[in-house]
């Protein structure tokens, strides 16, 4: 018999809400819990708050059947999972203020027997600080730190791996690692996952799996930061980036990846600083490259200011305003930094093209810019700049294009 018949999901973003949705959707029972009541309500409706490929789909038919409910204030379960932010503070310091409201929020609601579960980035000995944080609230209860294999609470770190624009496949396909306090905590987080998880599980402790997560997008970092640096280093030479790059990916052993207007999201962007942060003196690679690609921004500004300054009233469409191809996530997003810096720069008229959202950002607003339709924008201007390589940008009509000033970012045209 499945030991987790109802569970709660705590942080109801990018990661726990579809989480939640293939839970109830394999038979789970599902309470998901959130501070923002508007992302409640709209859950319990059936409609999903962010865009995500298939969710609204599966959504609407768990919550139709009453398999997940939405609610701000936690309630007993099986099992907890914790899917909160992890942001990183002033100096690139994690900030994990998030994860600790959430171990008080559950504090009360937790019964000898439950299994928490760490879903969020994190740096590494946060499952263990997790640990210490609950036993605060909870001196009737033992925890792994406290009582090792004997303890009432079972806690492990299970990073989410997924890529947004592809959650619902991913987080079913994709293999699992599951870092255990204890080897009974591994192993019960484990029966958890195996609900659903079709990929392999990969059982270690919980330090490992804190630092194979952040490893894994350091990778990328590293990877990307190479691709961007080439790009400055083609332009200055006069080669063509794009071709150089499909060129050196003929050899079987190089797979060099793309360069683009700078590295968004709240992944790639954020987690290598926590490798920085726990050894500074030894992470000297994985800061270039968070360097290297938190400067291309400013390469972009100072191209598109180029093209501008020799036109007598350069009108400048903006295409794309999310991290990356055809997602709503704006967070860490080089494209709003490029947008905001011309804009502020005053490098000409901007008209900003992003389909997948309703309103600007508060700040882009205030800087006195409006969303414009992708027809209407890229007939008006003169100069051309594509962010973001969304579908719908792909098929623009080359005799549109053609008298225009481009600058692709992505290698997209
Ligand atoms: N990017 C490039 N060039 C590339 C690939 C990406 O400039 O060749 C840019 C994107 O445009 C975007 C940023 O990098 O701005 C990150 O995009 P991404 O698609 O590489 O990754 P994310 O942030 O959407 O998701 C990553 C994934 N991690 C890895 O692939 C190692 C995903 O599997 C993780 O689950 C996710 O981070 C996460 O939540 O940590």
């Amino acid at each position: 018999m499945n030991r987790f018949s109802r569970i709660s999901v705590i942080g109801m973003g990018y990661i726990g809400l579809p989480t939640s949705a293939v839970f109830a959707d394999n038979g789970v029972d599902v309470i998901g819990v959130d501070v923002n009541p508007s992302a409640v309500d709209s859950i319990n409706r059936g409609e999903p708050h962010i865009v995500e490929p298939e969710l609204d789909v599966l959504l609407r038919k768990v919550v139709q059947a009453g398999k997940l409910r939405a609610t701000m204030t936690p309630e007993p379960a099986d099992a907890f999972i914790l899917a909160v932010p992890t942001p990183f503070r002033g100096d690139h310091e994690p900030d994990l203020s998030y994860i600790e409201a959430a171990a008080k929020a559950i504090a009360p609601v937790l019964e000898k027997g439950n299994l928490v579960i760490l879903e969020s980035t994190s740096p590494i000995g946060t499952s263990e600080q997790l640990s210490r944080w609950l036993a605060a609230h909870r001196a009737d209860l033992t925890f792994p730190h406290q009582a090792g294999e004997l303890s009432d609470i079972r806690i492990a770190h299970c990073p989410e791996r997924v890529l947004p624009g592809q959650i619902l496949r991913e987080v079913v396909q994709n293999d699992r690692i599951i870092g255990g306090l204890t080897r009974k905590c591994a192993q019960a987080a484990t029966a958890l996952y195996r609900i659903f998880v079709k990929g392999q599980i990969h059982l270690t402790n919980a330090r490992t799996a804190e630092m194979a997560k952040l490893t894994e997008n350091a990778f990328r970092d590293v990877n990307i930061a190479f691709a961007n640096e080439l790009s400055l280093i083609c332009d200055k030479l006069r080669i063509n980036v794009w071709e150089l790059i499909r060129l050196a990916n003929q050899h079987p052993r190089v797979n060099i990846l793309n360069p683009g207007p700078g590295v968004g999201g709240h992944c790639i962007a954020v987690d290598p600083w926590f490798i920085v942060a726990a050894d500074r003196e030894n992470s000297r690679l994985i800061r270039t490259a968070r360097e290297v690609n938190d400067a291309k921004p400013h390469f972009v500004v100072e191209k598109v200011r180029a093209h501008a300054a020799k036109l007598k009233e350069p009108v400048i469409a903006c295409l794309g305003l999310s991290y990356k191809a055809n997602v709503d996530d704006l967070r860490e997003s080089p494209a709003l930094d490029i947008v905001a810096e011309l804009a502020r720069q005053k490098v000409g008229e901007i008209l900003v093209v992003e389909p997948h959202i309703n309103a600007l950002p508060k700040d882009l607003a205030e800087l006195g810019l409006a969303l414009a339709d992708f027809d209407q924008a890229t007939e008006k201007a003169n100069i051309l700049v594509l962010l973001v390589d969304h579908a719908s940008f792909l098929t623009v009509d080359h005799d549109v294009v053609k008298d225009k000033i481009v600058v692709d970012t992505r290698g997209a045209w």
